[in-house]
């Protein structure tokens, strides 16, 4: 595989409205961000990933957005953006932008044209249809729930389509004058020095046309979108054209928030030359997701976790470069999902950070994750910020499920879980904040805070440098960056092991994923001992002693 400038770094998402607020008005901003950009140096971190600061009412925290060349006042002006990338510059990190093009807000120009004009050039940006007799379009449900359609404001007989939130409006790819309106956009960011994008829920930009019902797989007889993407052929097209006459002119960094890619579709993806330079691995934030919703989510065992790592590992080992995370804003804190319920603690955390960290891939870090910030304690719904949990919750006592357990539901999957304030201090507020927070603190910011962090040399925060140090030491880099990754002792319980494997290196990653401590078999001969968030490990007859949530990086012996 060839080697790109990216491969070596690693990345980290700020959700800034959550990072760190310098004005008091509880939401944080660019001014935050920029006056932290040493600490993300002093973690390793080299590409920053921001979610969306364009102007936006907020909806859906930016995911909707007003005014793609605007900077949304609540975040900063235009001049903060260009001091930001600036600076990061000079600091030799890159900055990366959210990529929302699937839909804008219902407050874009573009969308208040249409309503003015449906028949008109900006009409035709959207999806409008006429209804006659009642009937929708189509029965698709959508993400955040209910139809896709919503009445379109100012006509009684027209109707937009919208697979997020009604506040969501969905554009139009079909129409090659949108595209080039895209791709104007796209091309003045990154003449501006930004050095990429994420790009968000692209896989819905292709819909399965014309539009029709697919059989109903609840009893709103609506049917989820997943059956209408699975039909829709043909979204690289767009994608590719996207990259050419954008990304691969500007030698941009993009990386690929997909869902449902289609197998064999993959090497178009994140192959050489392909749409994205990477793209994130959810198969682990999506396993155990029934089709109900999160009350119906079977969650997901040590075992589970392993076997969806090493298999999406296996999937793009001869393909391209996957993103590696434990969560996003999206998705509930890492150490609250993947270890096992009562038993997040200090080891645990170091651990999971130690085996998705070394994986072959972009390592990415979520802000607070360095720290090692869990779920949220949730009391009651009144409390949710999140449109998409208050969907969830309706759908789960819509099901029957008692109020108490749609509540553990949300509070298990909610969104709002990543999205409290960064923990900087044991202050108040955490030190996110002078005025009142958007939403509240995360409770247990006394004992989890970057200032406690800072001055304990054994804390999840200061385990995360020496992660990030030793997969850019020179001595080791060749292999954690680029060497094959190949999984071992697959048959064991609870056991997280696998080699990195370069010409002349073999490292091995090897976790006790589980709290009781126990005597493994080492594959190979163990030489020196890179890392570990335990005790100097007993080695002794092919057999290594692990304390419970241990994990050793052991360089092995050349055979
Ligand atoms: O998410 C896209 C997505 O596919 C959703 O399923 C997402 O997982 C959602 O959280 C379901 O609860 C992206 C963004 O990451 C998300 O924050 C936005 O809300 C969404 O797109 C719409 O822009
Ligand atoms: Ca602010």
């Amino acid at each position: 595989m060839k080697k790109q400038w990216w491969h070596d770094k690693t990345a980290y998402q700020i959700y800034p409205k959550s990072f760190l607020d310098t004005n008091g008005d509880g939401i944080g901003d660019l001014p935050g961000i920029i006056s932290r950009l040493d600490y993300l140096k002093d973690l390793g971190v080299d590409i920053i990933w921001l979610s969306p600061i364009y102007v936006s009412p907020l909806a859906d925290q930016g995911y909707d957005i007003a005014d793609y060349y605007g900077i949304d006042p609540r975040f900063g002006t235009m001049e903060d953006m260009d001091r930001l990338l600036k600076e990061a510059r000079q600091r030799n990190m890159y900055i990366v932008m959210d990529l929302v093009v699937n839909h804008c807000s219902d407050e874009h120009f573009w969308f208040k044209e249409a309503c003015r004009d449906p028949e008109g050039k900006y009409g035709k940006y959207f999806y409008i249809e006429t209804v006659r007799d009642g009937k929708l379009p189509c029965n698709w449900r959508s993400y955040f729930g209910g139809p896709v359609w919503e009445k379109l404001p100012g006509h009684e007989d027209k109707y937009y389509l919208h697979v997020f939130h009604k506040k969501q409006p969905d554009l139009n790819w079909e129409n090659p004058a949108l595209r080039e309106e895209i791709y104007k956009m796209i091309n003045w960011w990154l003449d501006k020095g930004l050095a990429g994008f994420r790009i968000d829920a692209i896989i819905n930009i292709k819909k399965a046309l014309p539009f029709r019902d697919y059989p109903a797989d609840r009893d709103d007889g609506l049917s989820d979108i997943y059956n209408m993407l699975r039909d829709a052929e043909g979204v690289g097209e767009f994608l590719g054209e996207m990259r050419d006459r954008t990304f691969l002119p500007h030698r941009a960094f993009t990386v690929g928030e997909v869902f449902n890619e289609k197998e064999e579709e993959l090497p178009d993806f994140i192959g050489e030359n392909g749409y994205f330079s990477t793209m994130f691995d959810f198969s682990e934030a999506v396993f155990g997701r029934g089709m109900g919703g999160w009350h119906d989510d079977a969650g997901i065992t040590p075992d589970d976790y392993r076997n969806c790592v090493f298999k999406a590992q296996k999937r793009v080992e001869d393909i391209g470069f996957l993103s590696n995370i434990i969560e996003n804003h999206d998705e509930p804190r890492g150490v609250s999902r993947y270890i096992p319920e009562g038993e997040a603690s200090v080891t645990s955390k170091k651990m999971l950070a130690t085996v998705y960290f070394l994986l072959r891939g972009l390592p990415w870090i979520y802000q607070g994750q360095e720290l090692g910030m869990e779920n949220v304690p949730l009391h009651s719904i009144e409390e949710v910020d999140d449109i998409s949990s208050l969907d969830n919750y309706q759908v789960a006592i819509r099901a029957g499920v008692s109020p108490e357990k749609a509540l553990r539901a949300v509070e298990k999957f909610g969104r709002d879980n990543a999205r409290t304030p960064f923990q900087w201090t044991g202050g108040e507020n955490a030190g996110f904040t002078t005025g009142t927070p958007w939403l509240r603190v995360n409770p247990n910011y006394k004992e989890i805070n970057l200032e406690a962090q800072a001055a304990d040399p054994d804390s999840v925060y200061q385990y995360y440098k020496k992660l990030t140090s030793l997969r850019r030491d020179p001595l080791y880099k060749e292999t954690l960056v680029w060497g094959e990754l190949i999984p071992c002792l697959q048959d064991l319980h609870h056991v997280m092991a696998y080699f990195r494997k370069s010409e002349g290196q073999t490292i091995l990653v090897i976790a006790n994923y589980q709290k009781e401590g126990r005597d493994l078999p080492l594959p190979g001969t163990p030489g020196r001992l890179l890392l570990t968030n335990g005790p100097q490990p007993p080695i002794q007859e092919g057999r290594i002693y692990l304390a419970g949530y241990q994990a050793a990086v052991l360089l092995m012996e050349e055979s």
